[in-house]
C-alpha cells in the first residue's frame, strides 16, 4: 500500500516540499541553509508527512497551509533527528550520500540539526497553531529522552524488552504518533479521536522500527546498505534480539559472529512479523470511524501493507520501495 499514489497526498506531498524547503533555507547564514537542504533534498520516503495529510484528510480536512507546514515541521524534526543520530553513530553515509558530520565536522553538524528541529519548532508556533507546536515539542523531548535509554543500554546485557520498547517508543514511536496528532488538531478531531489516532500512529511506529532493527538481522547482506548486525556491532540489543534471548539466554555472550551464528534468522523473522502484525491488528482497530471511507482503509491498511513489504525483503533484496 503506497499513501503516495493517492492523488490528494501526492499533491499535499509537493506544498509539503516546498514548505520544508523554504524552512530549510531560512536562516540568515547561507552556510546553515547549504547545509540543510543537502540533507533535507538527499531524499527520504516522506512517511511522516504523508501520515499527518493522510488523517487530515480522513477526517474530512483538506490540507491548508496549516496542515501542510505541520507535515513539513514534522519532516523537519525527523530530518534534524537523523543529522543528531549520525553524529552519534558516526555514520559516514545517509540516504547515498554523505553524512554533514563527515562532510562539515562534528560541531557543525550538530548545531545544523539543532537549527532543523528549532526552525520546526518555531514554525508549528507562528504557522500552524500553540497545540500543534506543544505536541511537536514533547515529541521532540520524547525524541531525546527514548535515544537517551537507547545510549544508556548499550552493550547492557541485561537489557530488558520493555526497557527496549520504552526507548523505541520515544525516538521513533512518538513521532508517527505526532504525525496523525498534529492533524487530529488541524481537523479539530474529537478528543477521543484525537487519541484513537495517537494509538495508531504510535502502534505504526513501534512496527516500523522494530522492522527496521528486524531488517538490521535478516535482510540479504548487502541490500541495507550496511552489514549485517550492524546494531549488534554497536552495542544496541534491539527487541528482536531480545526476543530471541528469552528463550536462550546465552545469545548475547561473545563477539558478534558468535551472536549471529546462534541466531536462527527464519526464527526471529517468524518471531518478529508475528508480534508486528499483532500491533498492526491494534492499530487498525483503534481507528476512529472516519469520514472518508477510502482513505481510512488506506490507512488501516498501512502497517499490514508495510509488514508484508518486509516479509517479501527478507526473502528477496530488491524490494524496498516507498510505502
Ligand atoms: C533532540 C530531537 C532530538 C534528537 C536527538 C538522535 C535522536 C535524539 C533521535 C533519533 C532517533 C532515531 C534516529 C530514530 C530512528 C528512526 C528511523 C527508523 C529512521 C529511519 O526512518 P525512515 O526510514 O527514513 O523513514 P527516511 O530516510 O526514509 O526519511
Amino acid at each position: 500500500m503506497d499513501l503516495q499514489s493517492i492523488p490528494a497526498i501526492a499533491d499535499g506531498l509537493r506544498k509539503v516540499e516546498n514548505t520544508i524547503t523554504r524552512l530549510g533555507g531560512s536562516s540568515a547564514l547561507p552556510a546553515i541553509n547549504e547545509a540543510a537542504e543537502r540533507v533535507i533534498h538527499a531524499g527520504g520516503k516522506r512517511l511522516r508527512p504523508a501520515l499527518t495529510l493522510a488523517t487530515a484528510l480522513a477526517f474530512g480536512k483538506k490540507p491548508d497551509r496549516r496542515v501542510i507546514t505541520a507535515a513539513a515541521c514534522v519532516e523537519l524534526i525527523h530530518a534534524g533527528s537523523l543529522v543528531h543520530d549520525d553524529l552519534m553513530d558516526g555514520a559516514t553515509q545517509r540516504r547515498g550520500i554523505p553524512t554533514l558530520n563527515a562532510d562539515l565536522g562534528h560541531s557543525k553538524a550538530l548545531v545544523i540539526g539543532d537549527f532543523m528541529l528549532a526552525r520546526a519548532g518555531l514554525a508549528a508556533l507562528t504557522a500552524v497553531s500553540r497545540p500543534v507546536a506543544e505536541v511537536l515539542a514533547a515529541t521532540t523531548v520524547e525524541l531525546a529522552e527514548g535515544q537517551f535509554l537507547e545510549t544508556a543500554d548499550l552493550f547492557n546485557r541485561e537489557r530488558t524488552q520493555e526497557s527496549a520498547l520504552r526507548s523505541i517508543t520515544g525516538k521513533t514511536a512518538a513521532l508517527f504518533r505526532a504525525s496523525c496528532t498534529v492533524a487530529a488538531i488541524c481537523a479539530r478531531a474529537e478528543a477521543q479521536d484525537r487519541a484513537r489516532m495517537a494509538a495508531y500512529g504510535e502502534r505504526f511506529g513501534l512496527i516500523f522500527q522494530i522492522l527496521d532493527d528486524l531488517l538490521d538481522l535478516a535482510a540479504p547482506a548487502g541490500s541495507m546498505g550496511k552489514p549485517t548486525g550492524h546494531d549488534l556491532e554497536q552495542g544496541v540489543y534491539t527487541l528482536p534480539v531480545l526476543r530471541t534471548r528469552a528463550k536462550n539466554p546465552q545469545l548475547l555472550d561473545g563477539d558478534v559472529p558468535a551472536i549471529l551464528a546462534r541466531l536462527n534468522r527464519a526464527e526471529i523473522v517468524e518471531d518478529t512479523l508475528a508480534y508486528c502484525r499483532d500491533l498492526a491488528d491494534q492499530a487498525a482497530s483503534a481507528l476512529p470511524a472516519f469520514r472518508e471511507p477510502g482513505i481510512a482503509a488506506s490507512l488501516r491498511g498501512l502497517p499490514h501493507s508495510y509488514i508484508d513489504q518486509v516479509a517479501e525483503m527478507t526473502r528477496r533484496p530488491a524490494l524496498r520501495k516507498a510505502i
